[in-house]
């Protein structure tokens, strides 16, 4: 056989080693894997033996100029079969051992840890501040009669602000209605209490919404309420300083504007200085510099009467603001549903 053969024969189960041959190796599982792919070139009718058994037919220069080149090539296998059998002899060695006795040098496996949904931790937030301030936490039915989640609140029949609500009424119940706010556990609250009084609702409220990436038809506010002799605006506005500072940083700058609310008068709309940008502008604050908190007032005198407490004696401020906005401008989620899905792969990033 010429030489240029043979060195062409050479070239071709090396290529096809570094192609096939070291891969196969490394997924052996069984020593006799390993050896099937070692004999496949070195064994006793393997490529690589069979061409170094012809080397010796070829002349002298041509022996001493591919004979170093094909003990390369034999020692390459040799090697990468070697170092796979000890390793997977040391792995097999190890797995047969395994049962015999608990190795408490291994590390060992971590369980799935479960945490509190991104909601949740915003409530909790929440509440330890207010509870600090002498808040207490207030709760009430999720289903309603129109008296507390509107009537009560001086909203009544006809105003247009039942409309602007969209609220879910209970069909064959006559005058039940799905809460709109968690505001009528406060009016329930007054109605129960004697002034003064201090008290916050979380809770989950409802609406006739189209669902999309920053609106649900099921949803979650905290509104807080105080009632007391002498309460003003002023007491609204150190209050939510306080809060709202304790809640987002000590740096937090306040801006109230004013609004409307049928329950408060007067009522303002708590914009917070962009935490992102510090008042610049970008994205998150829309380049206003400023991103809206929650939606707060003076309680309306009719509400206090509603809700049997004498306005000539007592005053209070109210605020409130949705859990899920808080949740996401934290967080920085975009998409509201990301919150109902119970996708671990979402949730559990909130997990602490
Ligand atoms: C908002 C605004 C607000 C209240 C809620 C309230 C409750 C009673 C009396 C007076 Cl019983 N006010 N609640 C007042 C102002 C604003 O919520 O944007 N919520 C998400």
């Amino acid at each position: 056989m010429a030489a240029t053969d043979w060195e062409s024969r050479l070239a071709a189960i090396v290529a096809e080693w570094e192609e096939g041959g070291r891969a196969a190796l490394e997924k052996a599982l069984t020593l006799e894997e390993v050896e099937a792919v070692r004999g496949s070139y070195l064994g006793r009718k393997g490529k690589l033996a069979l061409l170094l058994r012809e080397l010796g037919a070829l002349p002298l220069e041509e022996k001493r100029r591919l004979g170093p080149r094909a003990q390369d090539a034999k020692r390459a296998i040799e090697e990468a079969a070697g170092l796979r059998e000890k390793s997977l002899a040391d792995f097999l060695d190890r797995a047969a051992l395994k049962p015999l006795f608990n190795d408490p040098t291994l590390p060992g496996f971590l369980p799935p840890r479960g945490g509190l949904h991104p909601l949740t931790r915003i409530v909790d937030e929440v509440a330890e501040i207010l509870l600090r301030l002498g808040f207490d936490w207030a709760e009430g039915p999720l289903i309603e009669t129109e008296r507390y989640n509107f009537e009560v609140l001086n909203i009544p029949e006809h105003h247009p602000s039942r409309d602007l609500m969209d609220t879910f009424y209970v069909s064959g119940a006559k005058g039940m209605v799905l809460r709109t706010h968690t505001s009528p556990v406060q009016g329930r609250e007054m109605e129960k209490r004697t002034p003064p009084l201090r008290i916050f609702s979380p809770g989950r409220v409802f609406r006739r919404e189209n669902v999309d990436a920053t609106h649900s038809a099921v949803f979650h506010q905290i509104e807080g309420l105080c009632v007391d002799e002498g309460i003003g605006f002023a007491d609204l506005k150190g209050t939510l300083e306080v809060f709202l500072k304790a809640l987002l940083g000590p740096e937090t700058k306040l801006r109230f504007r004013p609004s409307y609310f049928p329950f408060t008068e007067p009522s303002a709309e708590v914009d917070v200085q962009c935490f992102s940008c510090h008042g610049s502008g970008c994205g998150l604050c829309k380049r206003t510099g400023y991103i809206e908190m929650l939606g707060s007032g003076v309680v309306h005198s009719n509400v206090l009467k509603a809700c049997g407490v004498d306005p000539g004696r007592w005053s209070g401020f109210a605020f409130g603001m949705g859990v899920e906005r808080i949740a996401m401008l934290r967080w920085g989620v975009t998409d509201i549903r990301a919150f109902y899905e119970s996708d671990v792969r979402v949730l559990g990033q909130f997990s602490r």
